[in-house]
């Protein structure tokens, strides 16, 4: 048996986001937002499912943060709906919006917890998409407008923040690939979005340091490994495209500056630009905080001419399948973090996501969700091999603390650390909640 022991001043804890898990979509003049259209456009959503109650965590916080009490985190990372706060994206801010949060961070502090707050994840307010969305500059003042109000009104209380979350996912997930809200198939327009959402950052990290607030700001790139095929050039350029578009073309511009020459060309060829205005780079190219990183998977991959945008295949070589199909693989998360330590130096990292989707269900008032647990255990032992390998790690939050709307697979693909009932929201600790528990007041796991 080996034992692994984490570092004793790691912070643990479980992250979510509001459009999956509040629900109460028109409570408090809310506005509607780029999921709640998308989700309500048939034939998209899992199950025709949608958000309109989710979790209905907007009414039951304050069981959700005695949940989070008892599992001992010491961090909770959510999101912050913007049209909660601005309906129409811009214009006034709702106080009803704003008074939502005061009493849920309220709450977190009061209970030892220490809030994480992701401005974007992913909820544009509909009225921002009715003038272009992101690939309008204008939505990004008025993101960085958001921003300062957020900043101004909760500085001082939360202490974490986090301006954009999975910006791949925004952009080309979201505007290319159109499987996600708003769903637009256009490679100019998701490769605008992604300088776009660079600048929104910038412009964020800017109005936070100008205010003068304390504590961290940071923002949450996803990333997966490709392990070449083989030892080719054409395998391992492909898989060095395939890893750049999540890496290298979100990381270069803020911590140099430039973006990825290698990735330019690429791009070049296809007959895309970048609307790179003057002071775009400088206002990207700011000191952070912390990046937060949101890992998952990883594949083998080859060069296969004309597959996707960047001529990258990945290979099924049977890799052992969490129920949402992605393949465990625990290396590439150790592979990925000491990558990002040499290319960008000692920057602090937070896990902000690391999960994984299974569907087991109550039987006899009790979840068995041991794959769950093997999951978290490789996946916590790569981050103690990074930390043995220097990467600064300082604290790793699970996705998720509650099972909730994965997106167009609506509620059938569950992460949660805790069973939701989505007929009647109860709420069912799995095994994977004890056994957090246990590795949060320990500081080890067994393997
Ligand atoms: C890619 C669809 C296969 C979320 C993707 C779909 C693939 C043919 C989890 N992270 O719910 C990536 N998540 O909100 C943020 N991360 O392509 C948080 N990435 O088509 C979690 C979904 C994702 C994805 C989902």
């Amino acid at each position: 048996m080996a034992v692994i022991k984490f570092s004793k001043d790691i912070e643990w804890g479980t992250a979510t986001a509001a459009y999956q898990i509040e629900g109460a979509v028109d409570k408090d003049g809310r506005g509607l937002s780029i999921w709640d259209t998308y989700s309500h456009t048939p034939g998209i959503i899992r199950n025709g499912d949608n958000g309109d109650i989710a979790c209905d965590s907007y009414h039951r916080y304050e069981e959700d943060i005695q949940l989070m009490k008892e599992l001992g985190i010491d961090i909770y990372r959510f999101s912050v709906s913007w049209p909660r706060i601005f309906p129409l994206g811009k214009g006034e801010p709702n106080r009803k919006g704003l008074e939502f949060y005061h009493r849920f961070v309220d709450t977190l502090l009061e209970n030892g917890i220490e809030p994480m707050c992701t401005l974007y994840h992913w909820d544009l307010p509909q009225s921002m998409q009715d003038i272009g969305g992101w690939g309008n500059r204008e939505v990004v003042d008025a993101f960085a407008n958001y921003a300062r109000v957020m900043f101004e009104e909760f500085g001082g209380k939360i202490k974490k923040w986090i301006t954009i979350n999975e910006p791949w996912c925004v952009s080309f997930l979201s505007n290319y690939e159109g499987k996600h809200a708003p769903g637009n198939t256009n490679l100019q327009l998701a490769t605008t979005i992604s300088h776009h959402l660079l600048l929104a950052h910038g412009k964020a990290v800017s109005q936070f340091r100008d205010l003068g607030i304390e504590g961290e700001i940071g923002y949450a790139p996803n990333g997966e490994w490709l392990e070449p095929f083989s030892v080719q050039k054409e395998d391992i350029d492909a898989c060095n495209r395939g890893m750049g578009i999540f890496i290298e073309w979100f990381f270069d511009p803020v911590f140099k500056g430039k973006y990825p020459d290698f990735m330019l060309d690429w791009f070049r060829k296809k007959g895309i630009t970048l609307p790179i205005e003057e002071n775009d780079m400088e206002t990207i190219h700011q000191p952070i905080d912390f990046v937060g990183i949101n890992y998952y998977s990883g594949s083998v991959g080859r060069y296969k001419k004309d597959e996707g945008l960047l001529d990258v295949e990945k290979v099924d070589i049977g890799y052992t399948k969490t129920d949402i199909g992605w393949n465990i693989y625990p290396e590439g998360f150790y592979k990925l973090l000491t990558k990002i330590k040499n290319q960008y130096g000692n920057i602090p990292i937070y896990i902000t996501e690391n999960g994984a989707c299974y569907n087991d269900d109550v039987k006899n008032g009790r979840v068995q969700d041991d794959n769950r647990i093997n999951y978290l255990k490789q996946h916590l032992t790569s981050l103690q091999r990074s930390i043995d390998s220097g990467v600064n790690i300082k604290g790793y939050l699970a996705w998720s603390l509650l099972d909730n709307f994965e997106w167009t697979e609506g509620y059938a693909m569950r992460f949660g650390l805790i069973h939701v009932n989505f007929n009647t929201l109860e709420r069912t600790r799995k095994d994977s909640f004890y056994w957090y528990k246990k590795v949060i007041k320990n500081g080890w796991i067994s393997m």
